[in-house]
């Protein structure tokens, strides 16, 4: 007879574990289903993601060791390798990458800010946005019925009933977002919002294409969750262009020398793609209905926590 008192936390807190199982595994089938190669991670490298320059980033510093004399940087993003990596032939690519991003404080209180966490990012050779759009849709709404299924249990006991949700999923420009919601639209829009939708048209990092047609217009794109969950997924076009790359790092203020090996490969030709990346434990919050991102890791990384273990 079990005599133990249940620890509701305890519950919620295996609950979590379990629907972050259920993500991975259905990650894992639904790219290699697509015919995607899993890469393995890099966690240190000469170059990584400069994240910005973007007013909105809290990052107080980028994690970087020195070893055997070398300056190795700590993975932010690996948007750069997945760039490489289809340019060395590899066409259809998936990582389950692990991305440290040193937040500021106050990030604590976001809800869904972590400094350690990882993201599902993909990218694909020749693509264009639309083929994202519906690469993503498909994934999600395979993942909601795979989750229901398999993970009703967990569910039941975090008290959570998943949104229905179809493909398309609308899209909104960010200028309509910030002339409906102001400038901080992310939470607003997601709140006022009953399925995922795309906010298309950002500016930020010199490896998101602009559109060649229309300057001051960028060809990316984040997917948003609703009921106030926010930011799910960020990807784009890619820049392959040398000069255009070369000029938006001028135009980032950013030092050249810090992205030498993949200027050199840009320099000789970049096979244009499009991609983006999903951060697992977003998405299992969002699954699991939780207050805060870092409720649903084992091992909280909430910026401004002590760190247990
Ligand atoms: N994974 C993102 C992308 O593919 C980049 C990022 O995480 N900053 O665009």
């Amino acid at each position: 007879m079990q005599t133990e008192v249940i620890n509701m936390e305890g519950e919620k807190m295996k609950a979590c574990a379990a629907l972050t199982s259920g993500v991975l595994r259905h990650t894992a089938e639904f790219f290699h289903g697509n015919n995607f190669t899993q890469l393995m991670p890099v966690i240190l490298s000469p170059i990584t993601d400069p994240l910005g320059p973007d007013p909105g980033s809290s990052v107080i510093k980028t994690g970087e060791i020195e070893y055997l004399g070398s300056k190795l940087q700590i993975t932010q993003s690996m948007i750069l390798h997945k760039q490489i990596a289809v340019s060395m032939g590899i066409g259809k690519l998936f990582i389950i990458s692990p991305n440290v991003r040193l937040e500021h404080p106050r990030r604590r209180e976001s809800g869904r800010h972590l400094f350690e966490f990882s993201q599902v990012d993909f990218e694909i050779a020749h693509a264009k946005s639309e083929d994202v759009f519906l690469l993503m849709e498909s994934y999600l709404v395979s993942l909601f019925s795979y989750v229901s299924k398999e993970h009703a249990t967990e569910l039941a006991l975090l008290g959570r009933e998943l949104p229905a949700i179809a493909g398309p999923f609308p899209k909104y420009t960010t200028h309509e977002l910030a002339s409906k919601y102001g400038d901080d639209w992310e939470i607003a829009a997601s709140l006022d919002s009953t399925g995922p939708f795309w906010a298309l048209c950002h500016r930020r990092e010199f490896y998101d294409k602009e559109d060649p047609h229309e300057p001051g217009h960028y060809l990316n794109y984040d997917l948003l969750y609703p009921e106030g969950f926010g930011e799910a997924l960020s990807g784009a076009e890619r820049e392959h262009d040398y000069g255009i790359i070369m000029r938006k790092i001028g135009r980032d203020r950013l030092d050249k020398s810090r992205y030498l090996p993949y200027l050199s490969l840009a320099e000789k030709g970049l096979t244009p793609s499009a991609g983006g990346g999903f951060g697992v434990e977003r998405l299992v919050r969002f699954l699991a209905g939780a207050d805060h991102v870092g409720d649903v890791q084992l091992f909280r990384r909430v910026p401004g926590e002590e760190i247990l273990v």
